[in-house]
């Protein structure tokens, strides 16, 4: 289905990259590599390149569960130490990324081990700075509990670089806040430490 040129971009992701920075400390977000290999799309409405659209758009594999996989390609070589993998919003738990692991320069590997959670991720730290031109992000476990899809993929993907010398804000606490829309989208949400989301924004 063609969409609306004329569609704004939803408010909650701008909040989301705005709140960004702060989690990061003037962290740099890689310009986004090119996408060389992935696993099959669901449709044309789901493409790979939906992970670097900058909005809600999901990639979706088809049908691939624990063998969807993304294959990047940076134009030089590029050193990052964070990732974001945002899950896609969708309500089927297999959809959604768990644990994963990267491939740098088809050699060394790095995980990440989180829980798989609806439309959100963490600002993963990897340990320590990586550098490579090639990334592949193979998925490790899928969220559990139903219903079965395994349409498996994300919504945004982000490398994310800490300038040397930065000290990245562990925490931050909502002392105060205006009436909730609802327990949904409770205040702490908007400050978790190191969690983005798209959906679970705070509406006053
Ligand atoms: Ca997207």
């Amino acid at each position: 289905m063609l969409k609306s040129p004329f569609v704004p971009i939803r408010p909650a992701l701008i909040t989301a990259c705005a709140l960004l920075p702060l989690f990061t400390a003037r962290a740099e977000i890689l310009t986004p590599p090119d996408i060389i290999t992935f696993s099959t799309e669901f449709s044309g409405q789901y493409a790979a390149l939906n992970v670097f659209d900058g909005d809600a758009t999901d990639f979706a594999s088809q049908g691939a569960g624990l063998d969807t996989f993304l294959e990047f390609q940076f134009t030089a070589a590029q050193t990052f130490d964070r990732i974001v993998v945002m899950n896609r919003d969708s309500p089927a738990r297999d959809d959604w990324v768990g644990d994963f692991t990267l491939t740098l320069n088809d050699a060394a590997t790095v995980s990440v081990t989180r829980e798989a959670k609806r439309g959100v991720s963490g600002v993963h730290s990897l340990g320590s700075p990586v550098t490579a031109a090639k990334v592949r992000l193979d998925v490790d476990t899928l969220g559990t509990g139903g219903p079965v899809a395994n349409n498996t993929g994300a919504m945004e993907i982000f490398f994310i670089k800490t300038p040397e010398g930065s000290v990245p804000v562990d925490s931050l606490t909502v002392t105060e806040f205006a009436t909730l829309f609802n327990v949904d989208y409770a205040a702490a949400t908007a400050s978790r430490p190191g969690f983005l989301t798209l959906q679970r924004d705070f509406p006053s």
